[in-house]
């Protein structure tokens, strides 16, 4: 009804399970799984799904899930149950082992099959990839990029992201991983540390002090040894609150353009976490809905396929806009669908301003301040070209 077709000669994809959505992390915790719902919703009131081939998932398989985190960590992982909580009497250490049952990774009903669900759909949208059946496949529920191979960090159990780019590489050569959470990208980045065939960059808040995870420091360029075929695979974009949409377009396309030309990737994995918006939740920057979109516009504008995962974000009608707009720009519908959230969208009330791109104004109270110098930002950039100069 928007005029929204099936592109021409082009694949997009879109992995999704209902079963995940419905978890809950508990009454306080920021990290809301019906935000998957709501931005499930709004892309088809849109009409979306008529372009796109839509795919129900299955839960990733233990096996699976085993190709990254270690057998210990999954098989309590499987029996965990939320009266463990705050700890397990015949092994007392457990939870502080695995950095389970804290207030950020808590131990919930159907936490396991939350994790396999997730994992599920995104290795679903990778292999989606190396069987040439997409040219961007959609993987809204995962992203969950802080998990590391024994252990579960900031709201995170599973790395999807880790599986994931581990089928890409049974077909490609070279993954380039990119991560637009305001959070650092740290358990993907440490995750292929040792590997030159994955080169991960993250663009996230830094401040060792008070912003969760603390990595991610402009210096930090995958260990330095001489025999590590890793070193200066890791790129990070340090960034203070406040940062807008044209410095940030400014900072991704001068980055993202220069590893494309050097290190030539064969694919891309694209972290959306959308709590790089303004007025999140736990996000600190000012990026409107369509810079955070300018991102994956110019990803796909490489012409090289893609899986794009969600990620952060905790404001769910804002996660909503713009996943829904992004999912808008892999099938080319961004220039047709129309800017005021259609009079049918189910929970429309959610939308306040009913517009798919609020202004800073409409998002939050009071813009945050910008404390990002131009200065600054180009440091970044000459620092990232100089990194560049030891990639093969
Ligand atoms: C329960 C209830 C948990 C309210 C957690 C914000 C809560 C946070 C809560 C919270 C919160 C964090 C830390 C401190 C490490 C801790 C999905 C030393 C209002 C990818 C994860 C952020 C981000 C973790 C995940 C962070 C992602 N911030 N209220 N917890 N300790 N944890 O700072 O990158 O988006 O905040
Ligand atoms: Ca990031
Ligand atoms: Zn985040």
């Amino acid at each position: 009804e928007y005029n929204i077709v099936r592109p021409k000669g082009y694949t997009v994809s879109y992995h999704a399970t209902p079963e995940m959505e419905k978890h809950h992390f508990g009454q306080t915790h920021p990290m809301k799984p019906w935000r998957l719902t709501l931005t499930k919703s709004l892309v088809t009131s849109y009409g979306m799904p008529f372009a796109m081939d839509n795919y129900v998932t299955r839960e990733a398989t233990y096996e699976e899930l085993n190709t990254f985190h270690s057998s210990d960590y999954l098989d309590y992982l499987i029996t965990a149950a939320p009266e463990d909580q705050p700890r397990d009497i015949e092994n007392p250490d457990k939870e502080v082992k695995y950095n389970l049952g804290g207030s950020d990774c808590p131990l919930f009903h159907g936490l396991y099959n939350y994790c396999s669900m997730s994992a599920g759909v995104s290795l679903d949208a990778a292999r989606k990839i190396t069987s040439n059946q997409s040219d961007i496949a959609i993987a809204w529920a995962g992203g969950l990029h802080h998990a590391k191979r024994y252990e579960a960090s900031g709201f995170c159990y599973i790395n999807d992201i880790v599986l994931a780019i581990l089928q890409l590489l049974r077909t490609h050569p070279r993954v380039l991983y990119i991560d637009i959470d305001v959070h650092h990208g740290d358990g993907v980045e440490e995750a292929f540390f040792s590997t030159d065939r994955v080169m991960t960059v993250s663009f996230h808040k830094y401040h060792p002090e008070t912003f969760f995870p603390g990595t991610g420091a402009l210096e930090d360029n995958g260990p330095k040894s001489e025999h590590n075929p890793g070193a200066h695979h890791a790129i990070n974009v340090p960034l203070q609150d406040g940062i807008t949409d044209a410095q940030y377009e400014w900072l991704f396309e001068s980055i993202i353009g220069a590893i494309n030309e050097r290190y030539r990737p064969s694919v891309i994995a694209l972290q959306c976490g959308a709590d790089s918006l303004a007025g999140d939740r736990l996000g600190r920057f000012n990026l409107r809905v369509e810079g955070h979109g300018a991102c994956v516009r110019y990803c796909k504008s490489l012409g090289i396929p893609m899986v794009v995962f969600g990620g952060g974000g905790y404001t769910p009608r804002n996660v909503a806009r713009a996943w829904a707009y992004e999912t808008s720009i892999a099938i080319g519908a961004d220039d047709r669908i129309p800017e005021t959230i259609p009079e049918h969208a189910p929970w429309r009330e959610h939308f306040i301003h009913e517009t798919l791109f609020p202004t800073l104004e409409q998002s939050m109270h009071e813009p945050r301040h910008n404390r990002n110098s131009e200065k600054r930002l180009r440091e970044i950039v000459t620092h990232v070209h100089e990194q560049l100069r030891f990639v093969a």
